[in-house]
């Protein structure tokens, strides 16, 4: 905290990277001035903004630079404040800005990139950079793969809005759980009033010689679910409905609940933010068991994969990033993630997947 005989000589500036606030800060007070400290701070839209404290009163010698944020009070004797650089941001708000500007280049919403990097900054003994593994683990839940061998029959439900990839994404678990960990595997199609729907599912069925069973009430999926009881793996994919279709939204979710299966939401990485709030607040009831993120290939990224993933907050349990089946479907994976939000951009690169 800046001592109180120099609150006159101190002045805020604010922009919406430290860069654009140091600018707006030497355009009114020259170079002759302090940055005392630095922050992260809300904006009225929910966005983000960086805000500098700065002494307007100059330092010897010095350019618009600077101090430690312990400052000397008037009573100690001045100090000699060797400048630490001229013109450039200080060594910490550099790393901070530098992460910061890593993470929106890589496609992450300026409202999360500016808290992270805030919060990695503020990790004592590391650097921002150093810090991002722990911030990543604290905004990214990781669960168990939904074709990782289960402890007796586990039911996964797919829902989510429609084309995002569900019926896909559904075939390639049951793919993987095939290939990988030699599961039975049963299929079950909630989806059975629109034209193609089961047919698209008993495709899947046939090519991989699964039972495939369509259900459209408690009833029907009551006799389904007794003809795969000797699954190790109930896969149940829904029809994508537009959250405005309340009735029919709510009825698939109870025949999920009714199931007793794990409810799974698959979302699309390029989702945009007001819409993974809408959807975040559509199943906050449904106690969610986890997220499926699809398209990844089709966002920006890792940036992207993160929004999805910290606006939604369930563990994500696998991404897709393409169409083959099961090629394009891979664990949660942090270290990629970590990996790809440094690099500031997309991360295609196979051996990146880990
Ligand atoms: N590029 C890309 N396309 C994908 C991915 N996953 C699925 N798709 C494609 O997205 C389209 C829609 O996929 P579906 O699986 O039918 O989507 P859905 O959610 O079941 O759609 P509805 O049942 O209509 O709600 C298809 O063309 C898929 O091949 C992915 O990870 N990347
Ligand atoms: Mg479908």
């Amino acid at each position: 905290m800046a001592p109180l005989a120099s609150l006159a000589t101190l002045r805020t500036f604010r922009a919406e990277n430290a860069a654009a606030a140091l600018e707006a800060a030497r355009a009114a007070l020259g170079t002759d001035a302090c940055v005392v400290s630095t922050r992260t701070v809300r904006t009225v839209t929910g966005g983000s903004e960086i805000e500098l404290l700065v002494d307007t009163v100059p330092a010897p010698s010095a350019g618009l630079r600077t101090r430690p944020i312990a400052r000397p009070t008037l009573a100690t004797p001045p100090v000699s404040r060797a400048p630490s650089f001229r013109l450039a941001p200080p060594a910490e708000l550099g790393e901070q800005t530098a992460l910061e500007e890593r993470l929106r280049a890589a496609g992450v919403f300026d409202c999360l990139a500016g808290p992270i990097a805030d919060g990695c900054r503020r990790v004592p003994g590391k650097t921002p950079i150093e810090a991002l593994d722990g911030m990543l683990h604290e905004l990214v839940r990781v669960g168990d793969a939904p074709w990782s061998r289960p402890q007796g029959q586990r039911i996964v439900a797919l829902v989510g809005p429609t084309g995002v990839g569900k019926t896909t994404t559904l075939a390639k678990i049951a793919a993987r759980a095939l290939l990988d960990n030699k599961l039975r595997v049963a299929l079950i199609t909630l989806d059975s009033f629109r034209i193609g729907a089961v047919d698209h599912l008993r495709h899947y069925g046939e090519i991989m010689d699964l039972p495939t069973w369509a259900a459209r009430d408690e009833a029907t999926l009551d006799q389904a679910l007794q003809r795969s009881r000797n699954a190790e793996l109930v896969l149940i994919d829904t029809a994508g409905r537009s959250p405005s279709e309340v009735e029919s939204f709510e009825r698939q979710l109870g025949l999920c609940r009714a199931a007793n299966a794990d409810i799974v939401l698959v979302a699309a990485a390029a989702t945009g933010r007001r819409q993974l709030r809408d959807l975040r607040e559509r199943y906050a009831g449904a106690s969610l068991a986890g997220l499926i993120v699809t398209k990844v290939d089709e966002s920006e990224g890792p940036g992207a994969f993160l929004n999805t993933a910290a606006t939604l907050g369930a563990p994500v349990l696998a991404w897709t990033d393409g169409q083959r089946v099961p090629e394009d479907a891979h664990e949660a994976d942090l270290e990629w993630l970590r990996h790809g939000v440094l690099a500031g951009g997309r991360s295609g690169d196979d051996e990146d997947r880990g």
